[in-house]
């Protein structure tokens, strides 16, 4: 059932101990509108612990000075079993909270605040979904604010918001960035927020791994169709030639879009366990969410993602181009 604001803060406010969740190998989306709605729960002296099913990664430090950010672990299922609310952000879809998902939904309220499209048949009590929204941040800046843009929110807060905005706007340059973007960048400067501190931790502390293997994934880039389409794949091979693992590169799918022509861009990454990530970006003239959904995923119309578990590489990179290849030549 979609809730309203109001209703929101009256769930919170009703109740005594509140998990925050997100998605595995969580995003800035997802860390930063944690961070802000961690810190006004707390101001309002409930229990309220952040719970997430992986790690946040070294680029988002900055936000756990305090350690806010538990890695779920089965200690932790004395606590969770006497939750009262667990607020989801960013999720896509319930199964992205791993194994979490076996103790925070069952005879429990749960809320799903989300800017992508929602799926059927989800376990959660209530959601408030916003696809206009370019990011989640951007509704729990809403949510805090509620439209008094005046008042300065906590800096700490502020910090998490504007990685949470930047993150999913690709620091202003999608096509999702709004005038209401902006707005809310301006009100979390006046907040304290130094944006180029933002910007250095979270995109300009890359790893000479990673871009040793981004070097390794640009080798092997291939186009289609007059250069307008345009993949690499990484398998385990090219993680162990490095002695590194296919958590250590992200966001290539991004870097490939942004080639001259290429109007869409999409990833093939091998996990350890032999499951394949794939990533999709899109310039804006296709939709590409439909072809993840063919593959179990989701996603946003121009930026979406699937994990694959149990296809070869090979076969699932030729039924990619086949999908991408009806859409492009029907246009
Ligand atoms: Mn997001």
């Amino acid at each position: 059932m979609n809730i309203s604001k109001d209703k929101i803060h009256e769930l919170i406010y009703e109740s005594n101990r509140i998990l925050l969740t997100t998605h595995e190998n969580p995003d800035g989306d997802g860390l930063g509108s944690q961070i802000a709605m961690y810190n006004y729960i707390n101001s309002l002296n409930k229990n309220c612990r952040i719970i997430n099913i992986s790690q946040i990664s070294d680029n988002f430090q900055f936000l756990n000075e305090d350690q806010q950010f538990e890695t779920f672990n089965h200690d932790h299922l004395d606590w969770i079993e006497q939750v009262d609310l667990t607020i989801v952000f960013d999720i896509g879809h319930s199964k992205r909270v791993g194994e979490l998902k076996n103790y925070i939904f069952k005879d429990k309220i749960s809320i799903s605040i989300d800017h992508h499209p929602m799926k059927d048949n989800e376990p959660f009590t209530y959601s408030w979904v916003d696809v206009n929204a370019p990011a989640t941040g951007l509704m729990i800046w809403e949510l805090l604010t509620m439209g008094d843009i005046v008042k300065p929110i906590d800096k700490l807060s502020a910090m998490g918001l504007y990685t949470a905005l930047v993150t999913d706007t690709g620091s202003f340059k999608y096509s999702n960035t709004t005038s209401q973007s902006h707005i809310m960048a301006s009100h979390l400067i006046n907040s304290g927020v130094q944006p180029q501190e933002i910007t250095k931790n979270v995109f300009e502390s890359r790893k000479l791994l990673h871009i040793k293997l981004l070097g390794d994934a640009l080798n092997g880039l291939e186009f289609k169709i007059d250069n307008s389409v345009a993949w690499v794949k990484l398998t385990q091979a090219h993680f162990k030639n490095r002695n590194a693992s296919s958590k250590d590169i992200e966001g290539i799918a991004d870097f490939i879009r942004s080639i001259e022509n290429v109007e869409i861009a999409f990833t093939l990454i091998e996990n350890e366990d032999r499951s394949i990530r794939v990533s999709f970006r899109s310039q804006g003239k296709y939709i590409i969410n439909d072809i993840a959904k063919e593959f179990g995923g989701g996603g946003h119309i121009y930026a979406a993602g699937a994990k694959v578990d149990s296809m070869p590489i090979i076969e699932l990179e030729n039924k990619i181009i086949n999908l991408i290849e009806k859409k492009v030549k029907v246009n």
